[in-house]
C-alpha cells in the first residue's frame, strides 16, 4: 500500500502542473459514457496510467474516462479505480477540482474496497488518504505532502450540498432539503464533488446529496470511481454514506460505470435522509 500512496502523491504533483499549464479546452473525443473530454482529462488520465503501470502490487486499473480494465501485473494484489480529474469543467471558471482513487482487492465492488484517496487542486493542494481505519489529511508544502490531521466529523454540521437538477427531485427529497434550509442549514455547492465533500469533512459536518431523480433514477455519480471512495472516507471520519436506505458500500456493482444515489454526511444529517426516504 505504501507504493500506492507514493504513486498517488506523485500523480497529484504532475496533475497540478498540468492544470497550471491552463489548456482547459475540449478535445475532439468523448469518454465511455459519452461525456466530451477536455484535454486536461486525457492528460491527467495518462499521468496516472503511466505511474500506476509500474507498480508490481497493482493487478488492474480502470479509469472513469475509459471502458476497459487494464491488467498491470496478474500477480498483483490491488485493483485501482480512479477518476483522473473530477469536475474538470470547473477549471475554466477557476474553481477547485479533484482526483479520486478507490483501492480494491479481488473485485471492483463496495465490499472489497480496502482504501481510498482524493486530491483537491485549489488554493492549496490537499490529499486525503483513508486506509479503512482513519481519514488522514495532508497538504502540499514545498513540493512535499505534509500531514495536517485526522479528519473527524461532528455529530452534526451547518452545510448542505444539494446535487442534481431541482426540478427533477422527487417530492420527498425536495421536502427534506426545504426543511433543512428552514431549520438554518447553509447551501454550499460548487458543482465539484471533491471540493464540496472536502468542505464538509474539513469543516466537521453537514450533508452532501446527489439523489436519484426523475431524470437520473440511479443518480449521476459513479460507484467505483466517486461514491465508494468517498463513502469509506466519511465512515472513517465518523460519519456515513447511504443510498437513501442502506450503507452505500453494500450496494451491488454490476458494471464498472454503475452509478448510485448517494448521501454523505454527519450521523444526524443522515438520519434526516433515512426519515425522508423511509417514510
Ligand atoms: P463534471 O466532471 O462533468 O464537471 O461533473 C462533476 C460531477 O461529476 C461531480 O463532481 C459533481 O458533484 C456533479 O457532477 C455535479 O453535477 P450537477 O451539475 O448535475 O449537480
Amino acid at each position: 500500500m505504501t507504493e500506492i500512496f507514493e504513486a498517488i502523491k506523485e500523480s497529484a504533483k504532475q496533475i497540478k502542473s498540468i492544470i497550471e499549464l491552463g489548456d482547459s479546452s475540449k478535445s475532439d473525443s468523448s469518454n465511455s459514457t459519452g461525456d466530451t473530454q477536455l484535454k486536461l482529462d486525457i492528460a491527467s488520465d495518462i499521468v496516472i496510467e503511466e505511474i500506476f503501470g509500474k507498480i508490481s502490487s497493482v493487478k488492474q486499473i480502470v479509469s472513469e474516462e475509459k471502458d476497459e480494465i487494464f491488467t498491470i501485473n496478474p500477480e498483483g494484489k490491488y485493483l485501482i479505480a480512479y477518476d483522473p480529474l473530477d469536475g474538470s469543467s470547473l477549471v475554466d471558471v477557476n474553481l477547485s477540482v479533484g482526483t479520486i482513487y478507490g483501492i480494491y482487492e479481488n473485485e471492483f465492488n463496495g465490499k472489497n474496497l480496502k482504501a481510498s484517496a482524493y486530491i483537491v487542486y485549489g488554493p492549496n493542494v490537499d490529499l486525503v488518504f483513508c486506509d479503512g481505519t482513519a481519514s488522514k489529511l495532508y497538504r502540499l508544502r514545498n513540493n512535499e505532502f505534509v500531514f495536517l490531521k485526522d479528519l473527524k466529523l461532528q455529530n452534526t454540521g451547518l452545510f448542505v450540498a444539494t446535487g442534481s437538477t431541482q426540478q427533477c427531485w422527487y417530492p420527498h427529497h425536495k421536502k427534506m432539503v426545504d426543511d433543512m434550509f428552514e431549520s438554518g442549514y447553509k447551501l454550499r455547492y460548487s458543482g465539484g464533488m471533491v471540493p464540496d465533500l472536502h468542505q464538509i469533512l474539513v469543516k466537521g459536518g453537514g450533508l452532501f446529496s446527489y439523489p436519484g431523480a426523475s431524470d437520473k433514477p440511479k443518480g449521476k455519480l459513479r460507484q467505483l470511481f466517486e461514491v465508494f471512495p468517498f463513502a469509506l472516507v466519511f465512515e472513517c471520519a465518523g460519519g456515513g454514506a447511504i443510498d437513501g436506505q442502506e450503507r452505500v458500500l453494500n450496494v451491488p456493482t454490476t458494471h464498472i460505470h454503475d452509478t448510485s444515489p448517494c448521501f454523505f454526511g454527519s450521523l444526524k444529517e443522515l438520519e434526516f435522509v433515512k426519515q425522508a426516504y423511509n417514510g
